[in-house]
């Protein structure tokens, strides 16, 4: 019997999904709840002065009213992100003297219904003293307001290495990419709900990418011992980044349970969450490329000023992750990159799908494009002219980081010989030759990124029940990924229990002994390794069981993983097997670990988009998308491929689609699905998907991170796709989204 591993395997997920439905935090029974509506700061930048909210207590129904003095008396306020942003840029649970962004949080109304806490919303008043607005942060960079005087500079974090030397290049093209805002638009807004027990240990239910961190944050908040707070995370309607974190609004739960002896939930609106759940993106690029007329790029220079939003969070270090990535693909020694980041009266900027990769794919492929395009030479050549050839041993770029292995020649050659893209380039030259009035574009992309960065652990546990049931234990969160199927396989695959008598648990850190975020596509590579590491030690320790049952010496006891049953060598006829093992005597057989890695692996691929433009309208319409991925070895590539499909349809939406807009006064202007266009199937074609593995060295599976790898190969590609539509009518460059009025103006002004 062959491997179940590298097998399209259905979901064990789906049954349930589809006939019951998840149980999301918002379906968690809770006796007595009450439930919590925040009044919600209407302007961007203001002192707080009255607040009056007698005639909103005097609603029947409403139990207790906070303001954020009340609750800074309580829990004083929310933790850091990361120890360096200044300390006075740390956030309030509730805005307490000043607001600093449409949608923060200014009193908590606890009530026993929620329509009556939203009734009691409109009853309270609360005076502002307005203050000079900043939502553009190369205007906040110059310090001329400052948001949080304590902290004397809006600036809250640096980073950059020595300037690229242009001295020897032919040709130079600059150019000034911005990666707007957008928002994750999960299905299941923001959501949590807490209680506290009789032996006064806090209970908090979240919707989050990770139940540990928040219990941390829980325990640092309330002054509590880690063991003394329990976080469960039930099903999880997607994250994609902007639910790595538990924000203070939630955070503060138990302090309002405390404060009126009951449980109380939350469940922000669709609205509040595309107002004040943390965005991502933001990122305004400066960009320099030099080279030889013949094509070769000898110097690229990127600089970068990323918004934080008004409180740092993940957004405040994405251009660490850009600087990082910075050269992408190609081998361009002479690199120099600074970045900073600064707070604007928006809401924060946290990890969106790709976090910084994409922002840094974004500008070498539009920069390679550009390059391309002065020199007059077809942007496959300049590409197959630049990329690091293939290495199987790390490659280290300019900037000083170790891609693990690559071979993105060969991406690049499938996915050109996937699209057919002599013929696409021929049909182009016919619609041109023609005059006709929609254009087709055809965007490439080389993309490489890089998943689970940074030395990390993650837990994994395996465990034998008396009837053979496999139990795993994952500190791992799935919110959408498939992870129950995925761990199963992979536990199935070495002990031989077939996946329906394994049982995955999660998100619950009393279940749990201890685990990560899932974030940054790295649950396969730490903690799939976790699980395959203690399933390996598992499969000993029950050899050595086996071994006494079978009055034999354990060196002679083997595992038939195609049966899932143990013998001695050379008399399969006397077997045990998993279920005899675990009611034998000895007690529990469980295994469990904590998979330590010192770095990130290097998923790579190749884009390509091809577009068509109404020159008329302006209108842009993706009609191919051809991808080829490398996740090194695949698990599920059915799972694999769903990610991809998910993470290339985010990609299309910010490259012509998506942009959460601010006006100069700090007014969100895209706070529902009218406004904000959220890409759906009806503007996406069927996408052209195969894959690459070239595993790696860094972990026992060989796998390296899917999850974002879509997003980051799509939104260049289709970038690059739409300005080679309109290149022959004089169009150099636009901003995304490309919308069909942006299009249009630029058509327009090229004349
Ligand atoms: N996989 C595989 N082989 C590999 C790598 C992955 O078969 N070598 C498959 C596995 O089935 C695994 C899945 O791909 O379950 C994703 O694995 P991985 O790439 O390790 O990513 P994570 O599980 O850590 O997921 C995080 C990633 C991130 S960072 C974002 S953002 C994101 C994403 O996942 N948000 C999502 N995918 C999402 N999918 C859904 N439905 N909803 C979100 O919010």
């Amino acid at each position: 019997m062959g491997s179940i591993l590298g097998n399209r395997v259905l979901r064990v997920e789906d049954p349930r999904m589809l006939t019951v439905g998840g149980t999301y935090v918002e379906d968690v029974q809770l006796a007595d709840a009450l439930v919590l509506t925040y009044v919600r700061s209407p302007v961007a930048h203001a002192v707080i002065g009255a607040i009056e909210s007698a005639d909103a207590l005097a609603l029947p129904g409403v139990v207790a009213i906070f303001t954020g003095a009340d609750v800074a008396a309580g829990i004083g306020r929310a933790q850091h992100v990361n120890p360096l942003f200044h300390d006075a840029m740390r956030r309030p649970f509730v805005a307490a003297e000043r607001v600093h962004y449409v949608g923060q949080p200014v009193v908590a109304i606890v009530s026993e219904t929620r329509a009556v806490g939203m009734d009691a919303v409109d009853l309270v008043d609360v005076d502002y003293e307005l203050l000079p607005v900043l939502v553009d942060p190369e205007d906040s960079r110059r310090d001329e307001v400052l948001l949080h005087p304590g902290a004397g500079t809006n600036v809250v974090h640096r980073a950059s290495t020595p300037p690229a030397d242009f001295s020897d290049c032919e040709v130079v093209v600059e150019a000034r990419i911005v990666n707007q805002r957008l928002t994750a638009a999960p299905i299941e807004p923001r959501s949590g709900a807490a209680y506290w027990t009789d032996d006064g240990r806090l209970v908090h239910y979240a919707a989050c990418q990770g139940p540990h961190l928040t219990r941390d944050s829980l325990a640092a908040a309330y002054g509590l011992e880690k063991s003394q707070v329990r976080v469960i995370t039930p099903d999880v309607g997607g994250g994609f980044g902007a639910k790595s974190r538990t924000y203070p609004e939630e955070l503060a739960l138990g302090f309002y349970a405390r404060a009126v002896g009951r449980p109380v939930r939350w469940t922000e609106t669709r609205s509040e969450n595309m107002m004040a759940m943390p965005h991502g993106r933001s990122q305004v690029q400066h960009a320099r490329i030099g080279g030889t007329r013949d094509g070769h790029v000898t110097a690229y220079q990127l600089d970068v000023v990323q918004d934080a939003g008004a409180f740092p969070l993940t957004g405040a270090i994405l251009h660490t992750m850009t600087m990082r990535m910075a050269t992408g693909c190609y081998h361009i020694p002479n690199v120099g990159f600074t970045g900073e980041s600064v707070v604007t009266n928006t809401s924060s900027i946290t990890a969106y799908r790709g976090a910084g990769r994409p922002e840094a794919a974004v500008a070498i492929e539009r920069m390679i494009d550009l390059f391309a395009a002065e020199i007059g030479m077809d942007p496959a050549d300049v590409r197959r002219r630049n990329l690091v050839p293939k290495f199987l041993e790390p490659y280290t770029t300019g900037i000083g980081t170790a891609y693990d292995v690559g071979d993105y020649p060969e991406a690049l050659e499938r996915v050109l010989v996937a699209a057919g893209y002599d013929d696409l380039r021929a049909e182009q030259s016919r619609r041109r030759a023609a005059g006709e009035r929609v254009e087709l574009g055809v965007g490439i992309s080389v993309y490489v990124e890089v998943t689970a960065g940074g030395p990390q652990t993650e837990f994994g546990a395996v465990e034998v029940g008396a009837d053979g049931h496999l139990t795993v234990r994952s500190g791992s969160t799935p919110f959408g990924q498939g992870h129950e199927t995925t761990w199963a396989m992979i536990v199935a695959d070495r002990t031989g229990v077939p996946i329906e008598h394994i049982t995955v648990l999660h998100g619950d850190t009393d279940e749990v002994r201890s685990g990560g975020l899932t974030v940054g596509s790295r649950s396969v590579q730490m903690g799939g390794s976790a699980i395959a590491v203690a399933t390996d030690e598992l499969i000993e320790q029950a050899r050595k069981r086996a071994a006494g049952l079978l009055e034999a010496a354990v060196d002679d006891v083997v595992l038939d993983v195609s049966a899932g049953r143990f013998h001695v060598v050379g008399t399969p006829a006397l077997d045990i097997g998993w279920a005899d093992l675990g009611s034998a005597d000895g007690g529990p057989l469980a295994a469990d670990t904590d998979f330590a890695a010192d770095g990130g692996t290097f998923p790579f691929g190749a884009h390509i988009a091809v577009v068509e433009v109404d020159t008329e309208t302006g209108d842009a319409r993706l009609i191919r998308h051809i991808a080829v991925d490398d996740a090194g070895t695949l698990i599920n590539p059915l799972l694999a491929e769903g990610q991809v499909h998910g993470g290339i349809a985010q990609g299309v939406a910010q490259a012509l689609l998506e942009h959460i807009h601010y006006e100069p006064d700090g007014q969100p202007k895209t706070t529902n699905f009218a406004d904000y266009l959220i890409v759906s199937a009806a503007e996406l074609p069927s996408f052209e998907v195969s894959h690459m593995e070239t595993p790696t060295w860094m972990n026992p599976l060989g796998a390296k991170g899917v999850g974002e790898s879509g997003t980051i190969g799509a939104i260049p590609s289709v970038y690059n796709a739409v300005i080679d539509a309109v290149s022959a009518r004089g169009v150099r460059h636009m901003e995304t989204p490309l919308t069909p009025e942006r299009i249009w103006r630029a058509l327009d002004e090229a004349g």
